[in-house]
């Protein structure tokens, strides 16, 4: 009935939002109050800075705009604003502190509550399906991935921890899967919590192409790199040649070289880069210059998800690579419940119908393509989620990293950033033509 499926709704949202803060809490939690004011990287806000920030957009848009009440604070709106402070600026604001950001985040969770016992989940586009529920419990993950980023950019003794992935595992998979020509449906117009940029759904076409099986891995780009592919300016588009010669970049971001043998920093801990994991934090440039040497090319936007969505034997694209289920642990390395990627190989269970592993979680993979609307795009509900975004200044990213949890991640989802940033959690797969 009716108020069945609204009761499953309201609980669906309800768990999201605690799921959110319960995340938002360990990362913030985990660290002493200077650390959250402390500015661990002029890329990041301080950490109190996201809190408030978090509290901030749940109250814009839940209690401002659903409910149409008046600002609890006015005086903060601007500090919380991100488009009238960039992150450098951030620490020299008169932010509120750690115990004042809690405070405040928890006063407003606590009337949205109460807001979605008592509003009907129907009747505006911002209510039906519990859409400004959704879209908020995925800002708050959102930003706690941000904030998982500020933990890796944080120097100092490790302060989280996360047991290792170790589910089956198959390394003797074919390195390529071909994926047939003609079209499929990209993009989404029922996926109930799904933001503008990936509405709405329409017909591509592609190319016959053949796509990685797993991600590119450490081993593979350190054969890059003892190659001098980092010394070598065929491969690298002008200005991440630039980018490298100017910051005399050699490797991704957090490994360095001791005694011969390469080792990174991870969450504070010192380890040998593993072999068999996706490489990780490597900019769209370093990607792009890997393809080339290997005498691939990255897949653009559209080749990923037909790679991730398109079943051949329907015709159907499919809400994940796997079928329409709601990711469990068995499919993909999502929602930060490890604090690394898992072997390239890992999670036969999240294989696509031909084959295309680790799609979904693990590392965010760079695309070829700009960060562009769909063909009737309407910016919703805010032009400033995607809209001021789009262009040829980024570069889309899709699948999701370990750090992004399951409520922000789908086939369709799609992330973008400059093609110089490396802090992110981002890997690739290569293509080529038929
Ligand atoms: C979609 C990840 C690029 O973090 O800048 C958070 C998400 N938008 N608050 C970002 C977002 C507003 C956004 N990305
Ligand atoms: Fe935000």
């Amino acid at each position: 009935s009716a108020s069945d499926s609204a009761s499953r709704l309201r609980e669906r949202a309800a768990a999201a939002l605690t799921a959110a803060r319960i995340r938002t809490a360990g990362l913030t939690d985990a660290v002493t109050d200077e650390d959250l004011t402390a500015q661990h990287s002029p890329l990041m806000s301080p950490l109190v800075w996201d809190l408030a920030h978090i509290g901030n957009q749940e109250e814009l848009w839940l209690l401002r705009r659903v409910a149409g009440r008046e600002s609890m604070r006015p005086e903060i709106e601007p500090l919380y604003d991100a488009f009238q402070h960039p992150r450098a600026e951030r620490p020299k604001l008169p932010l509120l502190g750690p115990a004042e950001a809690r405070r405040y985040a928890a006063e407003v969770r606590g009337r949205v509550f109460d807001l979605l016992e008592r509003t009907p989940l129907e009747g505006s586009t911002l209510l039906d399906d519990g859409f400004a529920f959704g879209m908020i419990a995925q800002h708050e993950q959102q930003h706690d991935e941000t904030m998982l980023i500020t933990h890796q950019l944080r120097r100092g003794a490790p302060v989280l921890t996360a047991p290792e992935p170790d589910g089956p595992y198959d390394p003797s998979l074919a390195a390529e899967v071909l994926v047939p020509g003609g079209p499929f449906t990209m993009g989404t117009s029922t996926e109930p919590w799904s933001l503008d940029n990936e509405r709405p759904s329409h017909v591509r076409d592609t190319a016959p192409f053949w796509i990685d099986t797993v991600p590119v891995t450490n081993a593979a780009y350190l054969a890059f790199i003892a190659d001098g592919g980092y010394r070598d300016p065929r491969w690298w588009a002008a200005p991440g040649w630039e980018q490298i010669r100017e910051h005399s970049i050699e490797a991704p971001l957090f490994w360095h070289q001791e005694a011969g043998q390469w080792l990174r920093r991870r969450f504070g801990v010192i380890e040998p880069v593993p072999d068999e994991e996706p490489v990780l934090h490597v900019s769209w440039y370093e990607a792009d210059a890997y393809a080339r040497w290997a005498g691939r090319r990255l897949p653009t936007e559209t080749e990923w998800e037909k790679a991730a969505r398109h079943d051949p034997a329907t015709g159907r694209s499919t809400r994940y690579p796997w079928g329409d289920a709601d990711p469990t642990p068995a499919h993909a390395n999502l929602g930060q419940r490890h604090l690394r990627p898992a072997r390239a190989g890992s999670y036969p269970a999240g294989a696509s119908p031909l084959g295309v592993r680790q799609l979904i979680g693990d590392v965010w993979e760079w695309t070829s393509s700009d960060f562009l609307p769909y063909p009737g795009f309407r910016a919703f509900p805010y032009r400033e989620y995607s809209e001021v975004f789009f262009g040829s200044e980024h570069k889309v990213l899709r699948g999701g990293s370990f750090a992004v949890d399951p409520v922000a991640c789908r086939g369709t989802f799609r992330n973008w950033d400059l093609p110089v940033r490396r802090q992110i959690f981002s890997g690739f797969r290569t293509a080529r033509d038929v």
